[in-house]
């Protein structure tokens, strides 16, 4: 792939031998990680060829769409939402990354205590090695927790198209208000930028196109359910992290196409792993790519994970947007209504969150739960210690890791993890 797409990676101003240092790294985490799997359905060669071409084809795909007119936007965070982008005639891509990079100029700018999320992501406008943010006419922050609408401040000194966006925290009445003329006001400045307004049916297009995306992960999921489990934690995982790249409709193409066959698996009571393989609920921060360490070491422990409690994951997916609207306002407040629910630790109280844990380890038949803290993270550390104690209160298992992206303390969490497992068993 280097050699064909190295002149639209200097063209994007990217470090040819950073990149370089970068991909051949990712490209050996993911043979290791992923390729070395037994028994993966096929239908997961889709979303393999994704990857390899993750920073090739599909940056080549966003600069056609470029040059036809459409504007590519940026974006840290779920409630960003994808369908006003697509309303008016932008691509959304997800900007979060799940690895360090070039972490001694990060430290220059941010605090030691930030979280891995957020450095990561300045570690790869720093060290000039993302395609994604190199393409976007538009990145768009958000006020959500602390590190990250502080970040943004600096941020916004090292690219000149960010956008910030204010969040609530408090899911009243008159947060409701702030989130609702938020996404007014952001549903002028992507129509500014594209120079087209939506209309009623472009909107209802675009919400059908998210929705779709969604209901495909939803099958996935459900499918997930059944013991043995049709698919490995970190391949459902994959796919929940191609959600936010990916062309919309071939992606909800392929996670239908890996449907199909999981359902023949299912009835043919074939599993990625043994019947009564010890079941786990991974709940907490996002897991964005490549951050595939704590699902790897899960399943390496002999667990398998068969659902995401989190951003990435059905956090980000499980509601849909209501299309049956006639005007573009009955829709924006459908919009609104639906990113509303979304229960993202920033939210104080935050209730939801404990609720739908308990519904999914009843749902998806888990034996125990792993909430994932990434170091640095009060809202998510903060809400791990109720939730703790209200999943031990039903005797669900629950074991608490705070962690980051080195794979410095992976023979520690692979101890804790195994210990745990075997307390499943
Ligand atoms: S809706 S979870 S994507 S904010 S891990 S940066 S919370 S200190 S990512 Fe998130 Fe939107 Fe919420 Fe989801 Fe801060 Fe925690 Fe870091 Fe985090």
């Amino acid at each position: 792939m280097s050699e064909t797409y190295r002149p639209m990676w200097e063209q994007l101003g990217l470090d040819l031998q950073a990149h370089d240092a970068l991909l051949g790294v990712l490209g050996q985490a993911y043979e290791d990680i992923y390729l070395s799997q037994k028994n993966r359905p096929e239908g997961m060669g889709y979303f393999d060829f994704v990857m390899s071409e993750v920073h090739g084809l599909r940056i080549k795909e966003l600069l056609d769409e470029k040059a036809e007119g459409r504007k590519i936007i940026g974006s840290y965070c779920v409630f960003v939402p994808e369908e006003i982008a697509l309303a008016a005639k932008a691509t959304l891509v997800g900007l979060c990354s799940g690895a360090d990079f070039a972490m001694e100029e990060v430290d220059k700018i941010l605090p030691r205590n930030t979280c891995a999320l957020i450095k990561s992501s300045f570690g790869f406008k720093l060290g000039k090695v993302c395609p994604y943010l190199e393409s976007a006419d538009m990145i768009v922050g958000e006020n959500t927790c602390d590190g990250k609408k502080k970040a943004y401040e600096s941020l916004g000194d090292l690219v000149d198209n960010l956008y910030v966006m204010d969040l609530p925290q408090v899911k009243s009445e008159d947060g409701k208000a702030l989130f609702r003329s938020e996404y007014t006001r952001f549903k002028e400045a992507v129509e500014k930028l594209t120079g087209v307004s939506m209309s009623a049916e472009s909107l209802k297009e675009a919400i059908q196109t998210v929705n779709a995306k969604r209901v495909a992960l939803h099958r996935l999921s459900t499918l997930r359910k059944a013991d043995p489990a049709p698919i490995s934690g970190l391949d459902a995982l994959l796919a929940n992290q191609v959600f936010f790249y990916d062309n919309p409709a071939r992606f909800t193409e392929s996670v239908n196409t890996i449907c199909d066959e999981l359902e023949k698996r299912i009835q043919e009571k074939q599993g990625s792993f043994p019947e009564k393989t010890p079941r786990i609920l991974v709940s907490g921060c996002p897991q964005a790519v490549p951050n595939w360490k704590l699902p790897m070491i899960v399943e390496s422990a002999g667990a398998v994970i068969v659902g995401e409690e989190s951003c990435v994951g059905e956090r980000g997916t499980r509601n849909l947007t209501d299309d049956s609207g006639e005007t573009v306002e009955d829709m924006m407040e459908a919009i609104v209504d639906r990113y509303f629910q979304v229960d993202c630790a920033i939210f104080t109280p935050n209730p939801d969150r404990l609720e739908h844990i308990q519904e999914m380890v009843a749902e998806y038949k888990a034996d125990g739960v792993i909430h994932y803290g990434l170091q640095f993270c009060q809202p998510y550390l903060m809400e791990a210690i109720p939730v703790e104690k209200a999943l031990e209160e039903k005797n669900i298992p629950c074991l608490r890791i705070e962690t980051d992206y080195s794979m410095e303390d992976v023979g520690q969490l692979k101890t804790r993890v195994e210990a745990f497992v075997e307390q499943l068993r």
